[in-house]
């Protein structure tokens, strides 16, 4: 029994290992209060690149930050910064952002967003993508965002 267990870890890994561990949340030590609100998803044909918008509230006590996002949808995700410009919008990646202890963050169109390279298909208004994003402290959260 044990050793199917190993066995299939081991396969979940494997099967995973693009798309990051929704097997992974783990528990531990005293988690911060992570909450994400709304999640939503800008509209997008499978040819072009989508953004996902969310609002993180941290709760807790200890700072945390959002390291990085995954979803079935796409084939890549990043966390993105709009620079405002005089009239050209740049985009930049991050490695990270921080949430502070007791701060928001509030991601949305010329600002702080997810984006998603390489579209598996097409994002229509009423869809539902399911995203798994990595926390410093909280691990990961799996989170469902509508498209707009
Ligand atoms: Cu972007």
């Amino acid at each position: 029994m044990r050793y199917m267990l190993a066995v299939s870890a081991v396969l979940a890994l494997f099967t995973l290992i693009a798309r990051d561990g929704a097997h992974a949340g783990q528990t531990g030590q005293a988690k911060p209060m992570i909450d994400i609100q709304d999640a939503w998803v800008r509209r997008a044909s499978a040819m072009g690149n989508g953004a996902v918008y969310v609002t993180i509230r941290n709760q807790g006590s200890a700072p945390d930050a959002l390291l990085s996002a995954a979803t079935d949808v796409a084939d890549r995700a990043e966390l993105h910064e709009t620079m405002g410009g005089s009239g050209r919008m740049m985009m930049q990646p991050l490695a990270k952002i921080d949430v502070p202890a007791g701060g928001t963050l509030e991601m949305k169109p010329g600002g702080y967003h997810i984006m998603l390279l390489g579209l598996t298909r097409d994002l229509k208004p009423g869809d539902t993508v399911t995203l798994t994003l990595r926390f410093e402290r909280a691990g990961d959260m799996r989170i469902q965002a509508t498209v707009r």
